[in-house]
């Protein structure tokens, strides 16, 4: 795998994730208590022995940056690197990132210095452990000049994925970007037995793709306008005869670039035996190595809860829920069904016991019932608060919370007072 280079793509706008974006890029959201969003795509390289990685941005976020700089770092008897790239101007350029594809075309330039001979362009919200290195072999055997990971999806999903007809040895024939319901009649595919009884007959693109390193320049040359992988790249390339093959996955993955499939991922973590598996020693996900005291609990129920280090809980219970790193949660508190991401220092003396007395120390008071929620890091929120999420709600972005298919969104540093009721 010496000879691949990965491109991560770290998000446009990220406004599908909004407000968890409003202060950091896509990639440095906290997943899983402990961990970013993009340590999922930069472990699964680095299990793959792939170590040349760039994740590409749409803003330059300090978080991120940081998180980057403290977490990979490689030494001169095994080189490798992870690189931020932010949209930049340059002399040629004044623009953003206008799609997918234009990251990688407005990026090339800092690339083209590398050794490398393949590219793999991989997403950066998206959940999953994966064998590169057989979609690899399969790419080079196969004789392919774009190799893309396949899926199949239900006909409920495939509307919201580029949806390909794959012939012999795995040809892609055709390829539509996020077809309408109307047109999916004609995109399904002959699948297994099992898979047309649970409905899964439309092979759906992952958005990872491999690319021969000659093959993506010459396809940035031939359509300078291009901006999308899906919409322009992938379905152009298969209309002039490049030879462009499936690799079929069947394995746990899951696309988390909404609130609610955030949320849902999150949660599906805290399961006996979750689909993705943080505790396989072959498929480790890495992260920050922080030097964290290990957490505090003193009197309370636990439930299906994951607690990260440097946590101090002393709450009634807890029950299906994620509490992040340096968490704080008050006595007589009851969480259940959410998201806390913790806290990025440990809040003051002084704060936590309420001599400062300007606002709610950070972390969670006392007595409070919180419920279908996604509380952000640093937040403050004060004693006998009650959230109780659920899609009575309706959606919309409020004073110091948003709510997102019935799940409420308190945001980093915001600030819930005493008594409220949401
Ligand atoms: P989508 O996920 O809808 O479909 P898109 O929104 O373009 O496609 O995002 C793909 C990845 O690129 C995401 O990680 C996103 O954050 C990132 N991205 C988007 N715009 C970017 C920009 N301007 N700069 C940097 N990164 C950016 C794609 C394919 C489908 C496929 C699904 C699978 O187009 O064919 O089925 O992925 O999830
Ligand atoms: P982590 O990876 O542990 O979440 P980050 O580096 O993203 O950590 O966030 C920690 C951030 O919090 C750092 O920028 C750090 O400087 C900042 N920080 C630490 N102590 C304080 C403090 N007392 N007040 C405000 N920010 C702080």
């Amino acid at each position: 795998m010496e000879n691949v280079l990965s491109v991560i793509l770290g998000g446009g706008q990220g406004s599908r994730l909004y407000p968890l974006t409003r202060s950091r890029s896509k990639p440095a959201v906290p997943i899983g208590g402990k961990y970013r969003l993009v340590d999922i795509p930069i472990s699964n390289c680095l299990n793959n022995n792939i170590r040349k990685i760039y994740v590409l941005t749409q803003f330059n976020s300090a978080s991120l940056n940081r998180h980057i700089k403290n977490t990979y770092s490689f030494d001169p008897f095994n080189p490798g690197f992870v690189d931020v790239l932010a949209a930049e101007q340059t002399i040629t350029s004044q623009k953003w990132f206008q799609g997918t594809a234009d990251a990688v075309r407005q990026s090339l330039h800092h690339m083209t210095n590398h050794d490398f001979d393949y590219m793999m362009i991989l997403s950066g919200d998206q959940l999953y452990q994966m064998d590169f290195k057989t979609m690899m072999e399969t790419h080079i055997s196969s004789g392919a000049e774009i190799s893309i990971a396949t899926i199949p999806v239900n006909a409920y999903d495939a509307t919201g994925f580029g949806i390909m007809k794959v012939g012999e040895n795995d040809a892609i024939e055709t390829f539509v970007e996020k077809p309408s319901a109307d047109e999916l009649g004609e995109w399904g595919s002959e699948v297994s037995d099992e898979l047309k009884n649970e409905g899964r007959i439309y092979m759906a693109s992952m958005g990872m793709y491999i690319f021969n390193r000659s093959v993506i320049k010459e396809l940035f040359d031939e359509m300078p306008e291009a901006t999308d992988f899906g919409k322009e790249i992938i379905p152009s390339a298969i209309q002039n005869g490049r030879k462009v093959k499936s690799f079929l996955y069947d394995g746990y993955w899951e696309d988390i670039g909404t609130i609610k499939s955030f949320f849902e991922a999150n949660l599906q973590l805290t399961t006996a035996m979750p689909k993705f598996n943080l505790y396989d020693p072959n498929n480790m996900v890495y992260t920050r190595a922080r030097m964290l005291p290990a957490s505090k609990i003193s009197g309370t129920t636990l439930e299906r809860t994951i607690v990260a280090e440097g946590s101090v809980i002393e709450a009634s219970r807890v029950e299906h829920s994620i509490v992040g790193i340096r968490s704080r949660v008050g006595r007589g508190t009851t969480i259940a069904n959410s998201i806390i991401m913790g806290n990025d220092y440990f809040p003051r003396y002084d704060e936590v016991t309420g001599k400062d007395g300007t606002k709610p120390p950070m972390g969670i008071g006392e007595r409070c019932y919180i419920q279908n929620c996604i509380i952000d890091k640093n937040a403050r929120i004060g004693n006998d608060v009650r959230i109780n999420g659920g899609t009575h709600l309706e959606n919309g972005d409020f004073d110091q919370y948003s709510v997102r298919d019935g799940i409420v969104i308190v945001p980093k540093t915001a600030v819930i007072k005493d008594g409220t009721v949401i």
